[in-house]
């Protein structure tokens, strides 16, 4: 850190342009006044000055000043929705990758440059502080980071929202690779303290675990049930302000921790049992504990289940408790929320909803069952089956007894409905039944959501096609109207304004910046697309962009790699169907072809890899090893003269992403069609002018549609030869008996030349595709390498590949979260936007009253 002697005095605040205004130092957004809440907070919250201050008690001090800034819109945003009851999208979600708040605030509030410049001043340096952020990675991958990139939107469009979720103590683990292995390291992200967080302990809520259900008949004659839990815990919300960009309007992320009713059981304690007395506590509080580091995979684990009731019905009592607050009546409940469920973790909300409405409201099963359905609307995150949650009939009923019945009545109640429709279908009724009978009983969730929506969909036309044609194809003919599809999309905000910040500033010196928020303005830059002075400035800056990214590659893998090569990058889950492996088999089919002509003309690529694998995951672990074995030979071999590199960078999460997405020429996006629901690094990639090389699955065929055909590297099989592949008897054998740079390459893993000799080490890799290669990655072997061999050549006519990458950022207008948001707006959540005013912006008696939205 530079730092200038007598620049962080305290007397330098005057703001020399405006003598003798005086802002007010916790909302203003003037240079000096941002620069004396900075060291206020240094001051008075950090209790540092200079000498001893860390780099990040300057982070916290800028932070907090920021949070002030936040507060302001905050309260205004939540004054104004609560006197107008504005109907309000609740975002129901297990996970939300926020990514760090800093930067992505500085950009909304629109400060970014003038807060860089006044901290500069103090001899300190912006790109440092905001280095200090821990990101909360209350995530896996794509599901937890849509949900943030759509809380952007939200906001940014001035809908009134919430989002709803877990405030896990420990979120996705930390990535270290040692000798090629992942390890995993817990995620310790609240070690410092979050700034961008209030606790909010007065809307604490009681949640109910266990126990058995009483039937009974009350005062007035009527039927009752009551719930009889044998455990209880108290969910403590926190919130986090969610601004939108250039517009006042902040609404809130909110998030629970549970705790033990009582943290002292006395009884235990005073009898002198010391760890008795705190047992309680303890149980209570592993329910926020960890996220679940699985992606696209369920295991059927009763913390799971017991994190998800606790979340949902957290969010629904506290949604009961605004809708009271504003004194509307229970009835009107799916009229002041459309709540939105991300895939089927929050699914237990159907339920929960109906034995809140029936139980503790005393509403009629119908009437209660009209709100839920008209309060609902369920989104699809996935076909693979192994994904789709379904939880033993007996762990559910221990732990949520009361909640079974409620979906035995809806069941039979639904199964009638099915028998009208379509009679005499007995298969038809057990595949739809709540409850999957045809073996150990299970309660499916997605058939739940299914029932209690009142839409459902996937997220890319193709991935909702799949849905209505096969997951989901008895509840499409039965309910063909509740199925809309919802292209997911991303904010242009973090992934190009804040991340890439050369190309946002060319960007808008040619078509102004009126695309930050209407991303379809970006079409504009089509009439540049072939201008060489354009094209030279373009290149310059995607240079640029891959200089930074070498120098961290240096830094942090020790691997020095040519910023004039492709950079082909890979980064997402670790997953079979995502085929990590397939880029290893081209990268060592090209190495292959070296060694056997070591003056072969190769286009020089550095392949880069990121991403973590499920801790569980064998397969997807093995993998990362195999890259780093090929990356260490690779590297080091003479004969490969720099030509090819490969890099895993460990640890990739939503701050890695933004430094990556800048950087890349070429974007893979390889899994097998008809697997990878949408994807969304593939629209973050296209944005920042990488080219795809892809498959007809999920957004990328859209993606393609857009970008055109022309500027698009497809291969291999659609999803359709895929399913037939399948039934015809797939035999991966063939491929490899018949195509000789293939077998070389498969026999290279084996051969143990990777593994120092050892022929032990790769072989479950090599033998699941030689005898089951459930992803075809044989079949689309040869179709992937030449499809590859073209883009090295596309690569060599540098003005025809940046002619390509221009517009392919040009043409990502649709891929806009914005867009996703509006078409969610219109077309399920029926919601208006509200506009927030900062007119008496100080804090006003009006405020006061806003403590609901
Ligand atoms: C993931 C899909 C991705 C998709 C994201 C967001 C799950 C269960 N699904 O293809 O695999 O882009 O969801 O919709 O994480």
């Amino acid at each position: 850190m530079t730092e200038q002697d007598t620049t962080l005095q305290y007397n330098s605040f005057e703001d020399p342009r405006c003598e003798g205004y005086l802002e007010d130092g916790r909302t203003g957004m003037s240079p000096s006044t941002l620069k004396r809440a900075f060291l206020n907070n240094l001051f008075y919250v950090q209790g540092k000055f200079k000498a001893l201050a860390t780099p990040n008690d300057y982070y916290m001090a800028l932070a907090y000043a920021i949070r002030d800034r936040l507060l302001q819109r905050w309260i205004n945003t939540a004054a104004i929705y609560t006197a107008q009851g504005s109907r309000t999208v609740a975002y129901f979600s297990a996970e939300f990758l926020m990514g760090p708040h800093l930067g992505n605030n500085l950009i909304n509030l629109d400060i970014y440059k003038d807060v860089e410049k006044g901290i500069a001043e103090m001899g300190l340096n912006l790109g440092e502080l905001l280095e200090q952020e821990e990101e909360p990675g209350l995530g896996n991958g794509g599901l937890g980071r849509l949900a943030a990139c759509y809380l952007d939107s939200l906001a940014t469009l001035e809908i009134p929202s919430l989002g709803y979720g877990i405030r896990y103590e420990f979120g996705i683990f930390d990535q270290e690779i040692e000798d090629g292995w992942q390890v995993e390291i817990t995620d310790k992200w609240l070690r410092f303290g979050n700034p961008w967080e209030i606790a909010r302990p007065e809307w604490a809520v009681e949640v109910k675990l266990g126990g058995h259900t009483d039937h009974y008949v009350d005062d007035h004659g009527r039927y009752r049930i009551r719930w009889v839990p044998d455990q209880q815990v108290t969910g403590i919300p926190y919130d986090t302000p969610i601004l939108g960009c250039q517009t006042n309007t902040a609404n809130t992320l909110r998030l629970w921790t549970a705790e033990a009713p009582e943290s002292f059981n006395f009884n235990a304690f005073n009898s002198g049992d010391y760890l008795g007395a705190v047992y309680e506590k303890v149980v209570s509080e592993n329910i926020s504990k960890v996220l679940y580091p699985n992606d696209d995979s369920s295991q059927g684990k009763k913390l799971r289940l017991t994190q998800q009731y606790f979340f949902v019905s957290c969010s629904l009592q506290d949604m009961i408790r605004i809708l009271v607050g504003q004194e509307l009546p229970l009835e009107k409940f799916h009229e002041k929320f459309a709540v939105q469920l991300n895939d089927t973790h929050p699914a237990i909300a159907v339920a929960e909803l109906m034995r809140l409405l029936i139980d503790m409201h005393h509403m009629s099963w119908d009437s209660a069952w009209s709100i839920t359905q008209r309060t609902f609307a369920y989104t699809n995150h996935t076909l693979l089956p192994e994904a789709l949650e379904r939880w033993p009939v007996e762990l559910f009923g221990s732990l949520l007894p009361r909640h079974l019945e409620i979906i035995y009545e809806l069941n039979d109640r639904f199964l009638d409905e099915v028998r009208i429709k379509f009679p005499e279908d007995d298969s038809r009724l057990s595949r739809m039944s709540l409850i999957d009978e045809s073996g150990e009983r299970y309660v499916r969730m997605a058939h739940l959501a299914c029932v209690g929506s009142h839409a459902i969909n996937g997220v890319a036309a193709l991935h909702t096609e799949l849905l209505k044609q096969d997951v989901l194809y008895d509840f499409y003919q039965m309910y063909p109207g509740k199925f809309q599809n919802k292209t997911n999309g991303v904010t242009p905000r973090r992934f190009m304004v804040l991340s890439n910040p050369a190309l946002t500033e060319l960007v808008t010196s040619k078509i102004g910046d009126t695309w930050i928020k209407n991303l379809g303005e970006l079409q504009k830059l089509e009439a540049w697309a072939d201008n060489p002075e354009f094209q030279q400035q373009w290149r310059q800056i995607k240079q640029a962009n891959k200089q930074e990214l070498a120098a961290y590659i240096q830094k942090h893998n020790g691997i020095i790699v040519d910023p004039n090569s492709i950079f082909d990058i890979l980064a997402k889950r670790f997953h079979e169907y995502k085929r990590q492996y397939l880029d290893l088999l081209h990268i060592v089919t090209l190495y292959n072809r070296i060694k056997a002509n070591p003056d072969i003309e190769i286009t020089p690529r550095t392949f880069i890899f990121g991403g973590k694998a499920a801790p569980g995951y064998f397969m997807a672990k093995l993998i990362i090893k195999l890259i780093n074995s090929v990356a260490d030979v690779i590297n080091r071999d003479p004969d490969v003269r720099g030509r090819l590199k490969v890099v895993f960078l460990k640890n990739y999460n939503v701050k890695l992403a933004q430094r990556i997405y800048p950087a890349a020429d070429l974007s893979e996006q390889i899994s097998t069609a008809g697997k990878e629901a949408s994807g969304t690094g593939n629209m973050k990639f296209a944005l920042n002018g990488a080219l795809t090389i892809g498959t007809l699955d999920g957004a990328n065929v859209e993606i393609r549609e857009e970008v055109g055909a022309e500027n698009f590297f497809l291969f291999g099989l659609t999803a359709e030869q895929v399913y037939a592949k399948r039934a015809s008897g797939y035999n991966p054998m063939e491929y490899y008996n018949s195509n000789a740079e293939l077998r070389l390459a498969l026999d290279r893993i084996a051969s143990g030349f990777f593994s120092h000799g050892d022929t032990e080490l790769f072989k479950p890799l090599v033998d699941s595709l030689l005898h089951h290669d459930q992803y075809f990655l044989l079949a689309d072997y040869q179709s992937y390498i030449d499809c590859q061999e073209q883009v090295g050549l596309a690569y060599r006519d540098q003005d025809r590949w940046t002619h390509m990458s221009i517009l392919n950022a040009a043409r990502m207008g649709k891929f806009s979260s914005d867009r996703s948001i509006q078409d969610y707006c219109r077309e399920i959540w029926k919601v208006e936007p509200v506009t927030i005013t900062l007119e008496n912006s100080e804090v006003t008696d009006s405020s006061f009253t806003a403590t609901v939205i």
